[in-house]
This record gives structure tokens, sequence and C-alpha cells, in this order.
């Protein structure tokens, strides 16, 4: 067998070789020697927070296939699409294969790794030096393995002096992160995926989960108490229709509904008392607060009938065992982090938490968004810690044996601010890593435009063809799941192990070693020197959670996550269960000092942007269909997915308005908001009500049209209402 510095050099070169080897090596050469060449190996889905485990087969060395697994305790042998899929779309045309460098004549030309590393340094530094070194930021991700995002965070941030870093995260848990640390003291979602099994009441929130989270619905369906399943969605989503109970509510007002079903539940005496008293503080504010939330009025911002307000009560109070569970419909909002605790608020006072098939549950997206929530550096210091206190500050820098004056004393500027700083001169260079920001953000023609205006734009992505690679001055091609080791950690806190299965392509290399010899050429390696290998960092990440509710520190090693199936946090040294199902607050303890948990309330707010003679409808967006990821870099490129979704854009629209209009079914149509422009064909539905329409995410065009609003708490963008016109589409066009 090839040893690994042959591999290197028939492949590389030899100067390229040395820096390599010195990063380890990943991303190159075969399958680690500890996976026969012929051997089933079980690692987690790199798409959805579900966390899938997939058996992949391998012939000779390289991954051929791949089976759901049936002993898994998330997916037990089952899998969506994408997960069936997730090998073939590695081998796409675009596939970034060598480093890629803008040049004089404005084209990205292959460049080899010194040449990339060396630019990449000299740019960044010279911008530093210019104009100090907050003036160079980074966009992380909640895809990659945390091993990754925390070296990419303690990288940037001890090594590199940046302050500013945040991630994709913000477009997707900023919101129930916040909540959650305001409400319980830590970002703790309190859940185990038995509870869908377990509930007898499920109620779900801004949230699609048949096609959002495939196999958390499977899980729903295997539930043997025929649970009430209770959907609030403006929409009449495919999950709505297999509800008992659909709220199509009109958007945001989420709000005004769950303090009007609490000021009910309380005027019923239908609330724990007792649980109240003694795990909860604030609670007599908030009944005060919701005593003006009527049903009446209540129906009004709603336009729900009171009978449905009190049908929903109703199943609240006679649930045994009550889950609320949320996605993007709440987070993306102006008012979100008070909505979601709204939902928090109604578990804790039906004492509906720490009981099997209950709780207040935000459901995560991407594959390791708690893994980024946690350990990306980015809006908490790693581990969930706070940048602010000096205590804190120490740990990290006793853990990673740094000196503490490295750490920033404060943190990071969100998303939003970031961009907002390169329009205001103060960020001169960005690194944008694992993230299609050029059509994910909100508002595309401001983010581009603010893109574009930067001194230098680094991309580092699996793939070549992304929108925001088109605006980089330099890409880094990196490898992607499947070819490279480290952990994720999914929805119920579960950590889970991927692995390299296959070689990447050409001299795509595993972001770990990219940031490790991005170190070297930076003139910081000594700092992480002992960070050889993704398991050896994951050994820092453990040292980093000891004595946090995330302790994870009795975790052994890769393969005691493999032997597990997988291990919920918190798993502190000395644990020696095997349960494969745990949840959180059993004890009624929440993570403040005193013990309790908060009610937290505010006003509703109006919508931002409401409609009007000019714009009278209403856009929401969100996932297309169960086969389309994100912004289509990797789904796009598997032929079978691509059968199971439809081809061209699509805004769906209520028949009558759509009638109003003079349109027909399938037409050619132009939806229009104060800040773009797009084209789209017409798809008549009742799901969605008169009045709104649809647009999926997944195409690049839907987010010229969204309104950069944002939650003032966890200043996570409000994607999903704006006011928009549909049109004909004029002759000639
Ligand atoms: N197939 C597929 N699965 C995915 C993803 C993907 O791209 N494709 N992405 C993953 C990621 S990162 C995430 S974050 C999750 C997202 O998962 P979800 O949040 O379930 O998906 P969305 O379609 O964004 O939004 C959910 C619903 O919110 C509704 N909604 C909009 N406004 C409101 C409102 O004001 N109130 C209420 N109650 N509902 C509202 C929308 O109509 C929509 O049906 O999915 C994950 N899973
Ligand atoms: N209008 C609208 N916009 C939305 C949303 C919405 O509901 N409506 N939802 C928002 C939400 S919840 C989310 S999470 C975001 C997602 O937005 P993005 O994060 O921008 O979407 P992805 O397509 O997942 O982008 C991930 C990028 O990383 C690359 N990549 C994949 N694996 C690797 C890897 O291992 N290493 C590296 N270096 N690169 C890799 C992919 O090729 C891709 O370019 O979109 C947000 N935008
Ligand atoms: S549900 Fe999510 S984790 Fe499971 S196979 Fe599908 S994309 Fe992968
Ligand atoms: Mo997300």
């Amino acid at each position: 067998m090839n040893s690994i510095a042959s591999l290197l050099h028939q492949e590389t070169g030899p100067l390229t070789r040395d820096l390599l080897l010195r990063a380890g090596g990943f991303g190159l050469g075969q399958v680690p020697e500890r996976l026969a060449p012929d051997a089933t190996t079980t690692m987690v889905c790199g798409y959805c927070s579900t966390g899938c485990g997939l058996n992949v087969h391998l012939k000779n060395g390289e991954a051929v296939s791949l089976t759901p697994s049936t002993d898994y305790p998330v997916n037990l042998g089952m899998a969506c699409p994408k997960g069936w899929e997730a090998l073939s779309v590695l081998n796409a045309a675009d596939r970034a294969t060598t480093p890629l460098l803008r040049n004089s004549s404005g084209r990205l030309a292959p460049v080899d790794w010194p040449t990339a590393l060396s630019t990449f340094v000299s740019r960044f530094r010279d911008i530093q030096h210019r104009h100090g070194p907050e003036s160079v930021a980074f966009l992380s991700t909640g895809q990659m393995v945390t091993e990754e995002m925390a070296l990419l965070g303690s990288l940037a941030k001890f090594g590199m002096g940046m302050l500013h870093g945040d991630g994709n995260t913000r477009q997707c848990m900023a919101t129930a992160a916040v909540a959650y640390k305001q409400s319980f003291g830590f970002d703790a979602p309190p859940y185990t995926y038995a509870d869908f099994e377990e509930s007898d009441t499920i109620v779900l929130v801004g949230s699609n989960l048949c096609i959002a989270h495939p196999i958390m619905w499977e899980r729903v369906m295997r539930n043997r108490h025929k649970p009430n399943i209770i959907v609030v969605d403006p929409r009449r989503t495919e999950t709505a229709m297999n509800a008992g109970l659909h709220l199509p509510a009109f958007p945001k007002s989420d709000l005004a509904l769950f303090y009007g079903v609490a000021r009910e539940l309380i005027a019923r005496c239908w609330i724990d008392r007792a649980y109240l008293e003694r795990h909860t503080a604030g609670f007599d504010a908030f009944a005060t607060f919701v005593d003006a939330f009527t049903i009446d009025r209540v129906c009004a911002e709603t336009g729900l009938s009171p009978a449905a307000i009190d049908e929903f009560t109703r199943l609240i109070y006679e649930g045994r065992r009550v889950s609320f569970w949320w996605t993007m419909g709440v987070n993306q909002s102006h008012q979100g982090v008070r909505t979601a605790q709204a939902l928090i608020n109604l578990a804790l006072m039906t004492g509906n938490i720490g009981r099997p098939g209950t709780g207040a549950n935000s459901i995560t997206g991407q594959c390791n968004a708690m893994g980024s929530r946690l350990f990306s550096n980015t809006t908490n210091l790693l581990g969930g810690r706070d940048f602010t206190d000096a205590e804190q500050r120490r740990e990290v820098a006793t853990v990673l044996q740094i000196d503490e004056s490295r750490i920033p004393r404060q943190p990071s500027w969100a998303y939003h601010e970031i961009l907002e700083g390169i329009l205001r001169g103060s960020i001169h260079g960005l690194w944008v890593v694992c993230t299609n920001t050029s059509h994910s953000w909100i508002n595309q023609t401001f983010a581009r435009d603010v893109l574009g205006r930067l001194d230098f734009l680094v991309v580092q992505d699996m793939y070549a063809s992304t929108e925001t690679v088109a605006q980089a001055h330099l890409l880094l091609p990196a490898a992607g799941w499947g070819e490279k080791d480290g952990t994720f950690i999914n929805s119920e806190r579960r950590v889970g192990v991927v692995k390299k299965v296959r070689r990447a392509p050409g001299q795509a290399l595993a972001d770990f070693a990219i940031f490790r010899l991005i170190a070297d050429a930076w003139g910081c390696g000594d700092l992480f020197k002992n960070w050889t290998s993704p398991a050896a960092a994951f050994e820092f990440i453990k040292q980093l959670s000891r004595g946090l509710p995330c302790d994870m520190t009795g975790i052994r090693d890769y393969q005691h996550l493999d032997q597990s199936g997988g291990i919920q946090w918190p798993y502190p040294e000395g644990t020696s269960s095997a349960e494969t199902q745990r949840r959180l607050f059993e004890d009624g303890r929440f993570y403040f000092d005193e013990g309790r948990a908060r009610f937290l309330f505010e006003a509703p707010r109006p919508l931002p942007e409401p409609t009007n003679a000019q714009y009278p409808l209403l856009l929401l967006t969100g996932r297309g269909s169960a086969s389309q990821w994100h912004t289509q870099t990797r789904t796009a490129k598997s032929a079978v997915l691509r059968k199971l979704y439809p081809h061209s854009l699509h805004v769906e629209v209520n028949p009558q308005d759509a009638n109003d209009l003079g349109i027909k079914p399938h037409e050619r149509v132009v939806v229009e908001s104060r800040r773009g422009a797009l084209h789209a064909y017409a798809f008549f539905t009742t799901a969605v009500p008169v009045g709104q329409v649809f647009l999926p995410m997944h195409d690049a065009q839907t987010n010229l049209l969204t309104d950069a609003v944002f939650d003032p708490y966890s200043k996570q963008p409000a994607y999903k209402a704006c006011a928009v016109r549909v049109l004909k589409v004029a002759l000639g066009t």
C-alpha cells in the first residue's frame, strides 16, 4: 500500500507535500487504516440536524454505497432522499479541486497551495496592518465538524487577532439559543427524540417536519399513543395536512396567540401551580401581563376563530404529555426570541418539561448547528462561555495553554453588523467558510454589493461554482462530508461521528488541514501544535466543556461514540449510563444560580413591512422539498434528487388572489418587493391563505425580495414575512 508520503508526492509535488505533511495530510490519501478496505462503517449524515446514522459500505478502501443503519438510535433504519444520495453529490464536476486566485484579468485561475497560502497571509496581514486587526472578519457555519469549528474560531480570534466572526447559525438558530439562555440560563434544548413517540399532544409551530426533518416526522408516526397533532403555520403544509388541528395564524401573530392561550389556561385554572412555585420565577408578572390578551383581541390579530383557540387550549390542558416544538416559523422573525419564550412559558406553566413526551423544544436545522452554537467561538466564547467574563477567559486559556491576553474581551459583531462594518469601511477582509452568503443572506442586492466592496474575500468551499465563490478573490478547495473525520451534535444534543470514507478530489483538503496550514503560514502554528488531528481537537473540546451543562468529559473517544450510537450531552466523567435517550431538567433545576426557569415576555410589535395597496401580498419563504438543501450546491448534483423537485421557480399563490390578478395556472409572473423582482411560474394552491404567497429559499433569486429586519435580541434575520406584489409579465419581456 502507498504510504501517505508517496501518495502526497504523486498528487501534489514536493513543496505542497511538505506543507501537507505538516498539516497531517488530511483529505488526501486513502481512508484511514483503522477501516478495513472492504469494511462497512457507521457515520452520521451531513445534511440536517436529525443526525441519522448511515452505514457506508467500502470497496478497496473507497465508499461505494450506503444504507440507513437499523440500530442507530436516531433513525432506526430510515433515511430521507438526501441521506440516501449523500455520496453521489461528492463526484460533481464543479467540485473545487485546486485553489483559485483572481488574476489581473479578473478571472479565477488555478494556483498551487503555497501560492494560495502566502496570498491569504499577505493580503489579510496587509489589511490588518493598514486598518487594524479587527478589519478582517470571518463567517463560519453549522455544517463543519465541531473540531473544525473550534479550530477556525480559535485560529481567527486567538491566532490571527480577529475580533469579529459569526456564522450561518445566525440565520437559523440564534433566536432559539438566546431564548434558552435567557429562560433556562444556558442554550440547552431539553428533549430526546423518543419524546416524539412518548407525547400524547404534539404542538408544531412554524415547523414543516415532513419536508425539513422527515425522519423526525417518521418518529412521530411511530407514536403509539395516537397523539393529538397541532400545527401552527400560516400555510397548510404537508405537516399541517397530517395534523388533527391546523391553526393558520396570520404570520408573526404567534406571540399574541400564545399569550391568549396562556391567559385562558390561567383563567380556567388549568395550570400546574406546584411546578410554578418550585421551579420558576416571574410567573405572577406574566399572568398580569397576559390578562390583556382577550379572546377577541387574539382572534382579531391571528385571524383564528374563538372555537379554534378554545380547542387548542383544551388540548394542551387535557394532554398528560404535551410537547411544544418550533423551527424557522418562530426563529426567523422580528420578535422570534419572545415568541420562542412564549412557547417555553406554556410548557413551564403546564408542567410540561423534564418528563417523557414533554418539553419546549427547538428543532435545529444544520447537521452541526448545536456544535456551532457552543464551539464556533463566534457568538459565545468556546463552550457557551462569555467573552466579557475574565474568569471564563482564564478557563479557556488554561485548557488551550495560550496566553489569556490573546482572547478578545468583547463579543463579536453579529452577521449583519459585519456586513454593515464592510459598508462603513471598518472591515476590509472577509473569510467565508462553508456558507453561501451571496445566496442565503437576506436582501441579496445589498449583500452582494457589500461583498463586492471588500479588498479581499476568501471563500473556502467544496464547490467552485457557488454564488459567493463568484465574488471571491481566493477560493480554498475543501473536502466535504465523507472525506474527513470529526463529530457533529444533533438536535437532541447527541454527539455523533463522521468519517473519512473516500478521497477528496484533486488538491481539496479537509477544512481542519486548511486551518492548520494557515496557522503555520500566519506564523501562529505553535499555538495549535497540539491540535494534530480532529481526534486531538476533540480532547480540547471535551476539556472546554468540563463543568458546564454541555459537559462531555465522559466520552472517551470516537470509538466510544461509535459503540454507543452517539452520546447525548451532558455526559460528565464517571457517567456509566448506557441509556440511549436522555432529556434535561428531570429534577426541575435550571441553570441559573437559583435553579429556576424565568418567565420572559413583551408586548407584540407590528409587522415591520405590512402589506398596502401597492404591495398587497405577504411573502413567506422556506424549504421547498425534502430533496433540496439550502442553496443547492450539493443536492442539485444528484440526478435522483433532481427528479424529485420542480426545476423552475414556482411561487405558490392562492387561486382567489390569482383570479383577482387575472393569472392562469403555471403562467410566468413577476414577484416584486421594494428591493427587487424575480420571475416565477404561478402554482395555484389553497395551501397558502388568501393574501399570502410562498417561495422556496433554494433559488438564489428569492432573497432579492426579502427585507433585512432582525430580532432585537438574537439579531436573526426575519426571512418569513415581507410585502410583495405579483404582476403579469408584460408582453415582450
Ligand atoms: N429538505 C430540507 N430539509 C432541511 C433544510 C433544507 O434546506 N432542505 N434545511 C435545514 C435547516 S438549516 C433548517 S433551519 C430547517 C428549517 O425547517 P423548518 O423551519 O421546518 O422549515 P421552513 O420551511 O424554513 O419553515 C417552516 C414553516 O414556517 C412557516 N412560517 C412562516 N412564518 C410563520 C409564522 O409567522 N408563524 C408560524 N407559526 N409559522 C410560520 C412556513 O410557512 C413554513 O412552513 O430545515 C432543515 N432541514
Ligand atoms: N429566504 C430565505 N433565506 C434563508 C432561509 C429561509 O428560510 N428563507 N433559511 C436560512 C437558514 S435557516 C440557513 S441555515 C441558511 C443556509 O445558508 P447557507 O449556509 O449559505 O447554505 P448552504 O447551501 O448550506 O451553504 C453551505 C456552503 O458550504 C459548502 N460546504 C458544504 N460542506 C462543506 C465543508 O465540509 N467544508 C466547506 N468549506 N464547505 C462546505 C457548500 O458547498 C455551500 O456552498 O439559509 C438561510 N437563508
Ligand atoms: S433526515 Fe436529515 S439526517 Fe436524516 S437522512 Fe435526511 S438529511 Fe440526513
Ligand atoms: Mo437553518
